[in-house]
């Protein structure tokens, strides 16, 4: 399979962290969504990273829809989100917080890089409160109900992990201190193989 993404983007980290964790057959090929290559466009009309390219030439795009279509690719018992019931839903509902905070903080850069006169500074508190509230029922969840303890981590900390490292990255600021829980499940990702080869300078 083929992935079509930028090495900065959180979404594109996503696809890439997962199939590096479960070994999945994907292969990453660069594209910068911001040149909107007639490749990338003829593939997506939405101009946007990540696409994926399944072996029988299905075109996939949107982060959730590829992580998805990976996920019915694998056996059900290995599945990272659950077929049905209450445990689907809980994963889908991680998936969203941990997408949530991502997009918060992309939102807040792209108005960050918006020329002087035309920044909106409500726009950027107005996604770094999203961000902050978010990181806060994530705290509370987290303090309440453990997930995906063990040396295996599973989806909602890799996907958690993504969105924060992106915050190191492009939004910095001391929320670790803050929020124990969080910075203890996602401790430690940084330094595994499917996090050290998918960062925005490897
Ligand atoms: N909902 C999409 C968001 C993807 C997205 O916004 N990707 C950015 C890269 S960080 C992009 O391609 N931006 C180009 C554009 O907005 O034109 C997903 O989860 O895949």
């Amino acid at each position: 399979m083929k992935l079509y993404g930028s090495k900065t983007s959180p979404f594109v980290r996503k696809i890439r962290v997962l199939a590096a964790e479960f070994h999945l057959p994907v292969t990453f090929i660069p594209e910068d969504p911001w040149a909107k290559s007639e490749l990338l466009l003829g593939l997506n009309p939405l101009g946007k990273v990540p696409v994926l390219v399944m072996p029988d030439g299905q075109v996939v795009y949107d982060s959730l829809a590829i992580i998805d279509a990976l996920d019915q690719s694998r056996d059900e018992a290995q599945r990272m989100i659950p077929s049905k019931g209450a445990k689907r839903i809980e994963a889908l509902q991680w998936h969203v917080l941990a997408h949530g905070l991502i997009e918060a903080a992309v939102n807040r850069l792209l108005e960050t890089r918006r020329p002087d006169d035309k920044q909106m500074p409500e726009m950027m508190v107005r996604e770094e409160q999203r961000f902050a509230r978010t990181l806060d029922r994530i705290e509370h969840q987290l303090a309440g109900h453990p997930v995906a303890a063990g040396s295996q981590p599973g989806f909602a900390a890799l996907m958690l992990g993504v969105a924060m490292l992106y915050a190191d990255f492009r939004y910095p600021h001391d929320w670790r201190a803050t929020h124990p829980h969080l910075a203890g499940l996602i401790a430690g990702l940084e330094e595994r193989p499917s996090f050290t080869q998918t960062g925005p300078t490897a």
